[in-house]
């Protein structure tokens, strides 16, 4: 054997064995702390994923919503794994390191290390208790590694087994937090039989046009959108609303909210962020109370102006007459209003886009001058009235010569009066069946149109045609003044796609 390769070589090994004992320590600290505080906010991973969403420029944040999509979130997360996982190693490489060169002892070494990933835990979490656990796991992890991992003077090149120890210490703590780490109980199933809930999703069944491949009126899955990596967890048994800005503040918790007589509205919410065919709309019966309500209560003096804010930091800004129309909602197609969609309770604004309608909503605050919100201070303009589109997400070629094309069409409260359809890419038009529209409460001012409607519910839409020839298939809503949804194409940043859908047909 070549006797100058012999030292390199070893010493390549040795690198190599310690970065996989120093990520083990890493992954280790990650699984401690996850044992503490399960998939919540004190959980590593969700700590760094939340300060790279903070950190990161308002561009690529934009950017990823974008061509991401909903694949956003999990990319997201696992990209704040791996880096935790990484930091976390180089840390303890850092201090082994630093030891060996201050010619401290291996237990000085254990302790640094220990200590440095407690340290960084508790700058990550602030969360002492979750902290400790992730800085004794990843310390515990290196112990078992061996001498030759962690003594400063050691030359020789630590074995195998020194690796495969620290691995299994490491799926150790992991196994040990799929066990034990805390879950955030279920929601109580208190879904109560209301002859009023009832009788609303049946119509809203009945008038559904069966299109395959496309949800019904009341959506099947509701899209969610927010800023958190983990979904917040609100004890509504400690969950209060405040109305300020007034002579005095004023206060509501969950029970004196919901033993009001809630009304039940069908309501559409799309993200700003919706590609013009986009899918991030979709509607929902709601059970709630009207906010004007309770600003009278709070006897809210009359400024222009709201701030909302809510349980995870987000807040929102915008007028206060879009505010006295809205709605607040603590059930959901009859249900208690889930977890992710602001439970215990959400703010639902009628025709604007969805980032006003707070989840997990703790405040609602008077202001004599405009507020800039969340998604305002990121370049978004998306606290206004919703852009009218009709989507086209069924485009079933027969094979008998006709194609079935259809879709849901949604103008806020404007409302949708009629759908046309070209077959031609826009040369001639023909009115597509349309579906009837909702029933249920309106917003407080009487903003619909007709009386006993939904004033901010989508409709849907389908047409049958024959076609033999590759063609282009376009759609576009019409509201009840003659209004027709506007051609000109704009992208969703930063105020809302525009535009006519356009679909190419292959019969
Ligand atoms: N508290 C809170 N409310 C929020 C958000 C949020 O991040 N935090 N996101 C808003 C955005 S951008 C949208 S589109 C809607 C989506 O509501 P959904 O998740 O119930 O569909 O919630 C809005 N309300
Ligand atoms: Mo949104």
């Amino acid at each position: 054997m070549d006797r100058l390769s012999a030292p390199a070589e070893s010493l390549a090994r040795r690198a190599a064995v310690l970065a996989l004992a120093f990520g083990a320590s890493g992954a280790a600290a990650v699984a401690g702390s996850f044992v503490v505080a399960g998939d919540g906010p004190a959980f590593l991973v969700t700590a760094v994923a939340s300060t790279l969403l903070y950190l990161l420029p308002d561009a690529l944040v934009t950017w990823g919503i974008l061509t991401l999509g909903e694949y956003g979130r999990p990319l997201l997360a696992v990209a704040a794994a791996v880096g935790t996982v990484a930091l976390f190693a180089a840390l303890v490489a850092g201090v082994v390191r630093l030891a060996g060169q201050l010619n401290r002892s291996r237990a000085d070494a254990l302790f640094g290390a220990f200590l440095v990933q407690t340290v960084a835990a508790f700058a990550l979490t602030v969360r002492p208790l979750a902290a400790l656990a992730a800085g004794a796991a990843g310390g515990v992890t290196l112990a078992v590694a061996g001498r030759a991992v962690t003594d400063p003077d050691a030359r020789t090149v630590p074995d195998r087994r020194a690796v495969l120890r620290a691995v299994g210490a490491a799926g150790a703590a992991a196994g040990i937090g799929w066990l034990v780490a805390p879950r955030a109980a279920d929601l109580p199933d208190e879904t109560v039989e209301d002859e009023g809930v009832l009788a609303l999703l049946e119509a809203a069944d009945e008038r559904s046009l069966g299109v395959p491949g496309i949800d019904p009126l009341v959506s099947d899955g509701f899209y969610q959108v927010d800023i958190n990596t983990s979904t917040p967890v609100v004890d509504r048994e400690a969950w209060e609303l405040t109305v300020s800005g007034g002579p005095t503040e004023f206060a509501v918790d969950y029970d004196d909210l919901t033993d009001r007589e809630g009304e039940h509205r069908f309501v559409t919410l799309r993200c700003v962020s919706d590609e013009l065919n986009g899918r991030t709309m979709d509607t929902a019966l709601w059970t709630g109370v009207p906010v004007a309500d309770l600003l009278a209560e709070a006897e809210a003096p009359a400024e222009c102006c709201v701030r909302i804010e809510a349980h995870d930091g987000y807040y929102q800004g915008f007028p206060r007459a879009a505010l006295e129309r809205g709605f607040l909602a603590w059930r959901m197609n009859g249900e208690l209003l889930p977890r992710g969609h602001g439970h215990p309770v959400r703010l639902l604004i009628p025709g604007h886009w969805g980032e006003i309608n707070v989840k997990w909503v703790t405040g609602i605050e008077v202001r004599d001058e405009e507020v800039t919100g969340y998604w305002e201070e990121r370049g978004w303009h998306g606290t206004g009235p919703v852009e009218t589109v009709a989507k086209i997400h069924a485009v079933e070629p027969r094979g008998d010569g006709t194609v079935l094309v259809g879709g849901h069409a949604y103008a806020g409260t404007r409302g949708v009066d009629r759908v046309e359809v070209s077959t031609d890419g826009g040369e001639t038009w023909t009115d597509a069946t349309l579906s009837d529209r909702l029933p249920g409460a309106a917003p407080a001012d009487g903003e619909a149109r007709v009386e006993g409607v939904a004033a901010d519910a989508w409709r849907m839409w389908r047409h049958e045609y024959e076609a033999d020839e590759p063609h282009e298939v376009v759609a576009r809503a019409v509201e009840p003044d003659g209004t027709v949804q506007p051609a000109e194409e704009s992208d969703a940043f930063p105020s809302g796609a525009t535009g006519w859908v356009r679909r190419t047909v292959e019969p």
